[in-house]
């Protein structure tokens, strides 16, 4: 595998209900491919767990995925979690998949999550704006690229047309 020069560690993990793990290997060759180093902790991942391993391998992205339907409430917990860390208060975090078992978009929950400490939130699993999306973090092609460090041009790249970005 070839790491590009300004290939991001991205972590990811399914939610801690959630037992599919094809969108988790999808989700890392994706990042791979973009030259991307990740840390795949595989589905069922709870929240303690996922802070510890944060602060062991500090990574520059999370990524949690899901499938089940319950991305909303497998979202939620760990995101907190995170954010009650001081040294992961920054780390851009994404959640995408499946956030509810109506099968349509819930805007409500996605503004839920962005309050709750998600960076973007993919809530119809759009692989394309969350490609863009890691680029904007990697600053490969960052549209709106500041100088003011890596938590301002997240939240500037963020706002993709599904995407969207922590307010
Ligand atoms: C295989 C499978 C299983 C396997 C999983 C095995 C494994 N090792 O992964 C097993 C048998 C374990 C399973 C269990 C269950 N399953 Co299942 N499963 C499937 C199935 C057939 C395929 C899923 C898959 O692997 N797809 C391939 C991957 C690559 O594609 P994907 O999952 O769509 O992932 C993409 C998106 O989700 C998105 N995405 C996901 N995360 C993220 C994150 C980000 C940031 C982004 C950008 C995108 C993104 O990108 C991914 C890649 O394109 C689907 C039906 C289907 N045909 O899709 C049902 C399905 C997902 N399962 C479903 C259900 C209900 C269950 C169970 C609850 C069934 C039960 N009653 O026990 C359990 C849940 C267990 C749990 N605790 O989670 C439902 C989910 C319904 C919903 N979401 O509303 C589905 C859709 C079937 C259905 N039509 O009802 N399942």
């Amino acid at each position: 595998m070839v790491h590009s020069q300004h290939g991001l560690h991205v972590l990811v993990c399914g939610g801690a209900s959630d037992a599919h793990t094809w969108n988790l290997v999808c989700l890392q060759l994706l990042l791979e491919e973009a030259g991307h180093r990740v840390t795949n902790l595989g589905p069922c991942v709870p929240e303690e767990l996922l802070a510890r391993e944060c602060l062991t391998h500090r990574p520059d992205a999370v990524v949690i995925g899901s499938v089940n339907g319950h991305g909303y409430q497998d979202g939620l917990r760990p995101v907190r979690r995170l954010r009650r860390e001081p040294s992961l208060a920054a780390v851009p975090v994404a959640l995408g998949g499946k956030l509810g078992v109506a099968g349509v978009r819930d805007a409500a929950a996605a503004d839920a999550l962005r309050a709750a400490g998600c960076t973007a939130v993919f809530d119809d699993g759009d692989l394309a704006a969350f490609h863009t999306w890691v680029g904007g973090l990697a600053g490969h092609s960052a549209p709106t690229r500041t100088t003011a460090g890596l938590g301002a041009r997240t939240r500037a790249t963020a706002g993709a047309p599904t995407g969207g970005s922590r307010a």
